[in-house]
C-alpha cells in the first residue's frame, strides 16, 4: 500500500473547513455538540480512525456517529478500539489536536506528528467500520466521515443504522475471528442469534416473566429491539415496544428515554403502566437502560443502573457459589453517582469489593477488567459484566459434581454469551434482567427490596465555561475553582446522610450537581444550594437553578 498522500488530504480537507472560533474537546464519549458544527470534526475522525488502524497492524477500528441521550439536534462521533473498548486514552489529546487544527496545512502537520509519535507505518493497510443512529444529521456526517477515510486510504465498511453496542460487538467480532477470543458472527443477525440463543439457555425450564413494556426513546433501539424479539419465542419473553417513532422529527429522547426517566424520576411520555406492571427505558443509541414499576400505592419506583448492577452482581455471586467455583473473584465498579445505599449494600451485605472511578465507560471498563468477573454499572443505566479469559475458560470447562452444580455452570455459560462484554448494551442488559427475574421468579418490586435508595437529585447548571471545573478523587472533590469545595463541604455537613459533588459534563455544555440526603426535601435543598453556589461562583447563564 502507498504512503499517506498528504496533498490529497489538503485538497479533501478544504471541503470540510473548520469553523473559526470553535474549540473542540474530546469528552466522556468522544466529540459531541450541535450537529451543524461537526462536519470538519467527523472528517478528521475518519483520518484518525485510519491512523489508529494502521498503528494496530490493520485491525478494524469502529466509528459510531451518535449523540446518544442528548438532544436530537446534537450529534457526536466516537472511536471504538479493536476489542470494543473506547479509543485508547493516549490518543485522545491527538484527537483534539486534529479537530482543532485551523488550516489544511496545520492539519497535515498534526497528522505527521501522530505518525511520528506512534511510529506508524504509513504503508500499512487500515480498515474501518462505521454506523450511525437515527438522527437526521447522520447521513451528512457519514459522508464527511467517508471523505476522511478515503483521504487516508482506509478500507471502509458501512454498517448502516445500528445501536452503539452493535457496532462495538461487530468490531470485536471482526478482530477476533478465528482466535481463541472469537466473539461471534460479525453481522447484525449474528448479534441477534447469539443473544437469543443465550437467553433461551439462561431461562431454560423457568416460567416466563410478565410482559415488559419498553420506552425506546423514539430511537434506533426501537427497530433493533423489535428485530431481536423476532428471534425469541414469545413463550419465553414478551416485550411491548413503545415510543418507536423514529420518523417524526423532534421526538428522539424528547420527554422520554433512559436519561429523562432517571433524571426526572417519572414515567416517560407515551407510556402508562398500572400498579404491578414493569417497564424499561432505553436511550437514543440503546447503550443504557433503566427499569421502573408502579407500586401498589401508585408511586413510581425507579430501578436504575445501581439497582441493575446490584441485582446482576448478587445473581452472579450466587451462581458462582452454586457452581462450586468459589475461586472466581467477583467485583463491582461504580462512579460517584452510585447511590450511597447501593455501595453500602454491596460492600456490607453482599461482601463484594467495590471500586469507584470517574464517569465514563473507558474508566469503568478497565477497572472491571481487574476482577475475574467485573460488574460495572453507572447509575444512569450504562453497564455490563466482564468475564476474564481465565474465568471464561474455567466456566466453559468445569463439570459439576451434582445436577445443581451442573445447572449453575450452564446458566453461567449462558450469561457469558448473553452479556455484551464489549460495552454496556441496553438490549443485552434487558435480556439479563429478564433472565434474572425468570430464574429468581421474583417481581421487580421484590428485587427492589434488596436496599432502599437514599433520596437523590441531579441538577444541571449552565455556566459560561464549564472547563474551569477540575476534579479529583474519582470526581468526588473539586480542585478548581479554588475554595468552592470547602463551601460545598460546609453545606453538606448540615444534612443527615448528606453527600454532594460537582463535575463538568463531558457530553453536554453543563456542570452537573449531584446530592443525596436522608429525606427528599433535605436532598433537594442541598442539591439546589450547591447548584446556586456553582452558578454564583462560575458566572451562571440562563436562570439560577432553583426548586
Ligand atoms: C456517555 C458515557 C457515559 C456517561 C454519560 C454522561 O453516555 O458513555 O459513561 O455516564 O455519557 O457523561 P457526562 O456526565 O460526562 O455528560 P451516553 O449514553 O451519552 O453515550
Amino acid at each position: 500500500m502507498a504512503s499517506i498522500n498528504y496533498d490529497k488530504i489538503k485538497t479533501d480537507a478544504a471541503q470540510h473547513p473548520k469553523p473559526q472560533d470553535i474549540k473542540y474537546t474530546h469528552g466522556t464519549a468522544g466529540f459531541r455538540m450541535k450537529a451543524d458544527l461537526l462536519d470538519s470534526v467527523v472528517y478528521r475522525v475518519g483520518i484518525l480512525a485510519g491512523l489508529r488502524s494502521k498503528k494496530l497492524d490493520g485491525k478494524v477500528i469502529g466509528v459510531m456517529i451518535t449523540a446518544s441521550h442528548n438532544r436530537e439536534i446534537d450529534n457526536g462521533v466516537k472511536l471504538v478500539d479493536p476489542y470494543g473498548e473506547m479509543l485508547h486514552q493516549s490518543w485522545e489529546g491527538y484527537a483534539a489536536q486534529l479537530a482543532n487544527a485551523q488550516t489544511e496545512d496545520e492539519l497535515v502537520e498534526v497528522i505527521k506528528i501522530i505518525v511520528k509519535e506512534f511510529d506508524i507505518d504509513e504503508t500499512m493497510t487500515s480498515k474501518v467500520i462505521y454506523a450511525r443512529d437515527t438522527r437526521p444529521s447522520g447521513p451528512a456526517l457519514v459522508m464527511a466521515l467517508e471523505d476522511g477515510l478515503r483521504s487516508i486510504g482506509a478500507e471502509i465498511n458501512d454498517f448502516g443504522i445500528k445501536t452503539t453496542p452493535q457496532l462495538h460487538y461487530v468490531t470485536c467480532c471482526l478482530n477476533t475471528q478465528g482466535t481463541e477470543k472469537s466473539y461471534g458472527e460479525p453481522t447484525e443477525a449474528g448479534y441477534y442469534k447469539k443473544l437469543a440463543n443465550a437467553y433461551r439457555r439462561a431461562v431454560e425450564g423457568k416460567s416466563r416473566p410478565s410482559p415488559l413494556y419498553v420506552d425506546s426513546a423514539n430511537g434506533v433501539g426501537a427497530i433493533k429491539l423489535k428485530e431481536l424479539t423476532n428471534y425469541i419465542d414469545k413463550d419465553i419473553l414478551e416485550v411491548i415496544v413503545l415510543n418507536d417513532d423514529i420518523k417524526t422529527q423532534g421526538k428522539l429522547n424528547h420527554l422520554c428515554g433512559a436519561d429523562y426517566v432517571k433524571t426526572n424520576q417519572r414515567l416517560p411520555l407515551g407510556l402508562n403502566i398500572k400498579a404491578g406492571e414493569r417497564a424499561a427505558s432505553l436511550d437514543g443509541d440503546a447503550d443504557r437502560i433503566v427499569y421502573y414499576f408502579i407500586d401498589d400505592d401508585g408511586t413510581f419506583k425507579l430501578f436504575d443502573g445501581d439497582k441493575i448492577g446490584s441485582l446482576a452482581g448478587s445473581f452472579i455471586i450466587d451462581l458462582v457459589k452454586a457452581a462450586g467455583l468459589e475461586g472466581i473473584n467477583v467485583g463491582v465498579v461504580q462512579t460517584a453517582y452510585a447511590n450511597g445505599s447501593s455501595t453500602h449494600y454491596l460492600e456490607k451485605v453482599m461482601k463484594v469489593p467495590v471500586s469507584c472511578v470517574p464517569t465514563g465507560v473507558k474508566y469503568l471498563h478497565h477497572e472491571a477488567e481487574k476482577f475475574d468477573i467485573g460488574v460495572y454499572f453507572e447509575a444512569n443505566g450504562h453497564g455490563t459484566i466482564l468475564f476474564s479469559l481465565t474465568a471464561t475458560k474455567l466456566i466453559r470447562s468445569s463439570k459439576g459434581e451434582t445436577p445443581e452444580q451442573e445447572d449453575a455452570i450452564e446458566r453461567l455459560r449462558a450469561l457469558m454469551e448473553l452479556i455484551n462484554q464489549t460495552v454496556g448494551d441496553a438490549l443485552s442488559d434487558l435480556l439479563l434482567v429478564e433472565a434474572i427475574l425468570a430464574n429468581r421468579q421474583w417481581t421487580l418490586k421484590r428485587c427492589n427490596e434488596a436496599y432502599k435508595d437514599l433520596p437523590n437529585r441531579l441538577v444541571k447548571v449552565i455556566v459560561t465555561d464549564r472547563h474551569i471545573f477540575k476534579t479529583t478523587n474519582a470526581e468526588r472533590t473539586l480542585v478548581e475553582p479554588a475554595g468552592l469545595q470547602g463551601k460545598i463541604d460546609a453545606l453538606v455537613k448540615k444534612y443527615k446522610d448528606g453527600r454532594s459533588f460537582v463535575r463538568p459534563s463531558g457530553t453536554e455544555d453543563v456542570v452537573r450537581v449531584y446530592a443525596e440526603a436522608a429525606t427528599q426535601k433535605e436532598c433537594d435543598e442541598l442539591a439546589y444550594s450547591v447548584a446556586g453556589l456553582v452558578y454564583d461562583e462560575a458566572g451562571g447563564t440562563g436562570g439560577r437553578p432553583d426548586e
